[in-house]
């Protein structure tokens, strides 16, 4: 069949026409994706393996990571995360050092159109839009499962009042707030289990260290257990105990949250009684949800992540297998 003229060049132009479009979209699938991180610090073992993990899978995935460290700082973040959006990047993902204060900054991410991914900590947001989704642990079980572990070992002690001092994490961080509340709820199951002291030791050995010290100071005998919010204070915590000539994990039983060798090389050392895990493994899971975000795929609005409970006596057995 003869085409007329019309008919050939009206194939030309869509023929053409595909041909930019395919290209267009062969050219968008290359393009890497560019993902701008701002993270909490450097404050712990935990956030270091928070760190790695996110880097390497970055690496692993072939995203283009921009990675801004706040020094635990809120101002520092807004900072990057303005920065970020003045870039053009593809997502924007933050570990909130604090939960409040992000409705402005949230608001100029979602007017530029870039998504946002929380992780590890959440937001309080009057408008839950403002992210499309938060990977992380429930801090408030974490809590509990440190009281549920007291609660057991308490039947074992002595009858009369359990003195508890607790080592709090960062000032209006969520997982500050959280394993406050998980662990007190657990342990009003036990009307001797009694928090005589709580500060913030803002997540750090040093300042955990430094307010173990205070705490010995005013009550020093009188102290049967330490709850740290962290492994690191936790650590820091055990030295001042030491130091003031008292046995961590015996005198004064230890519990903490994370899950960092660390910890498992105090448990092996018989001065902490139980570690908690929250996984700082988040990284692939990161780039993975952000891929699904980018191309415009639904994802679940909450990622819990999966975690167990530590107490010392299988602490040397499961060392080996500790990924951070
Ligand atoms: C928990 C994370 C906390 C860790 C601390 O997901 O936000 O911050 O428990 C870290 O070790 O500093």
């Amino acid at each position: 069949m003869k085409m007329t003229r019309r008919a050939l060049l009206g194939a030309a132009i869509t023929i053409g026409f595909a041909a930019a479009a395919g290209h267009t979209s062969l050219a968008l699938a290359d393009k890497p994706l560019t993902i701008g991180f701002s993270q909490v610090g450097a404050e712990s073992e935990w956030r270091t393996a928070n760190t790695v993990s996110i880097k390497d899978a970055a690496k692993q995935a072939g995203v283009n990571l921009k990675f801004a460290d706040a020094q635990q700082k809120q101002e520092n973040q807004v900072k990057a995360i303005r920065s970020f959006i003045a870039q053009k990047v593809d997502v924007i993902a933050f570990s909130p050092v604090v939960e409040s204060g992000w409705d402005t900054v949230l608001r100029e991410a979602k007017a530029a159109k870039i998504p946002v991914i929380l992780t590890d900590r959440a937001v309080n947001v009057s408008d839950k839009s403002l992210y499309v989704t938060f990977i992380g642990s429930d801090f408030v079980e974490e809590g509990r499962r440190a009281a549920r572990w007291l609660l057991e070992r308490a039947k074992t002690l002595p009858a009369g009042d359990i003195n508890i001092v607790e080592l709090q994490g960062t000032v209006g961080s969520a997982p500050a707030i959280d394993r406050k509340s998980g662990f007190e709820q657990e342990i009003k199951a036990n009307p001797n289990l009694k928090i005589i002291r709580s500060q913030t030791g803002d997540f750090t050995r040093a300042k955990g260290k430094e307010v173990m010290e205070a705490f010995l100071k005013a009550d020093g005998k009188k102290i049967n257990v330490l709850y740290a919010h962290n492994d690191d204070m936790a650590i820091g915590a055990i030295q001042a105990i030491e130091e003031a000539g008292l046995k961590p994990g015996k005198d004064i039983l230890v519990i903490s949250i994370d899950g960092v060798k660390g910890a498992f090389e105090a448990m092996m050392a018989g001065k902490l009684n139980v570690t908690v895990e929250c996984s700082p493994l988040l990284g692939p899971q990161l780039m993975s949800i952000a891929r699904d975000v980018k191309a415009g795929k639904p994802v679940p609005k909450r990622i819990t992540t999966e975690e167990g409970v530590f107490p010392a006596e299988v602490a040397a057995k499961e060392f080996p297998n500790r990924k951070y």
